[in-house]
């Protein structure tokens, strides 16, 4: 296992804190002003605050600016805090946002409720400015160092792209996705040219860097927030494009090609030219009931043989 880590390419931080690059969000709730009044003092200078004095509102700031941590008032007029507590732990998007309850019920039948709703951890009023701090602060590196887990469960050490992991679960979710719209999907391919004799000749570990710059290369054109490069395999990566035609989809992997061959990365091995060049498979087509993900994969598999055999270094495409 690699020890480097790279930022992920929807730009997600891996490291927590430290590699935050931003101030934490913190979403303080209370129907009192003056509560988060007092809050706000304490974490005004080291965090991003948002505020919210009623429980829908709240829910809202949780969707609308993805808070790191709640602090969470329990007695709110209409929805009181753990109705919130409960509606944000089981929301698939948010229930990994830890939860603190700051209140004024010391009582442990409150505290068990609370704690039974899924809070992390439980503070009561009047708070002390220091204690209060030092909680947050544990509970948002453990909130992050989580987050920095379940990413990295998903991405390719190597090249800092998806790995094959993600790319079998996201192909899954766009394939139904696709289907419930009517919408077209669309696969690329993409295998790196005569690279057993690049690692042969230059070695292993240039092979390596070499893959890496394959892979940001890629990544760099990419144009819409729902288009995804993971690496596939060895010397193979896979984008999948959703509400993309086959048209698109072509459009793209020509980029692809020439972004790779522009790239410079001299192979004086290969029968293509001077340069490291890849070849493309593409495919593209409207899940219906009958077709499965699997079609799309080897569809773009055949393509990708076609561009191989017509002399590599070019993208070849066809409706699935
Ligand atoms: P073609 O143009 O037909 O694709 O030929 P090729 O040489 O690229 O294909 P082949 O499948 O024969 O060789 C793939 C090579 O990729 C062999 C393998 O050692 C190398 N490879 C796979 N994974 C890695 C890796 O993580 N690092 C390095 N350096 N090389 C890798
Ligand atoms: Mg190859």
């Amino acid at each position: 296992m690699r020890t480097k880590l790279y930022l992920d390419p929807q730009d997600r931080p891996l490291n927590p804190l430290l590699q935050l690059g931003r101030k934490p969000r913190l979403l303080i709730v209370d129907d009192q002003p003056v509560n988060i009044q007092a809050l706000y003092q304490v974490f005004a200078a080291d965090y991003q605050v948002f505020m919210a004095t009623s429980g829908p509102q709240a829910l809202g700031l949780c969707r609308d600016k993805h808070p790191d941590l709640v602090l969470l008032d329990i007695q709110m007029p209409g929805m009181d805090g753990f109705e919130v507590c409960r509606q944000i732990k089981a929301d698939a998007e948010l229930q990994d946002l830890p939860v603190v309850f700051v209140t004024a019920h010391s009582e442990p039948k409150a505290e068990t409720e609370g704690l039974e709703v899924g809070a992390v951890d439980f503070i009561s009023k009047p708070f002390n400015p220091a204690v209060v701090r030092a909680r947050v602060k544990t509970h948002l590196t453990l909130k992050l160092q989580g987050d920095l887990l379940r990413q990295m469960v998903f991405i390719d050490g190597l090249t800092g792209v998806y790995n094959r992991r993600f790319f079998d679960e996201r192909l899954e979710r766009e394939f139904q996705r696709a289907r419930r719209s009517a919408s077209s999907l669309a696969l690329i391919v993409v295998d790196v040219d005569y690279f057993k004799r690049y690692n042969d000749h230059y070695g292993h570990l240039a092979g390596d860097e070499a893959l890496r710059a394959v892979a940001s290369t890629l990544l760099g054109q990419l144009k819409r927030p729902g288009d995804m490069v993971s690496r596939y395999g060895g010397e193979e990566f896979a984008c999948i494009l959703p509400e993309t035609d086959l048209a698109g989809a072509m459009c793209l992997a020509e980029e692809m090609e020439a972004a790779i061959r522009a790239a410079h990365i001299a192979h004086a091995y290969s029968d293509v030219c001077a340069h490291l060049t890849v070849s493309l498979g593409v495919a593209s087509f409207k899940p219906d009931g009958t077709r499965l993900a699997e079609e799309l994969i080897q569809a773009a598999d055949q393509q990708l043989y076609l561009a191989k055999s017509k002399g590599r270094g070019r993208a070849s495409g066809a409706e699935a």
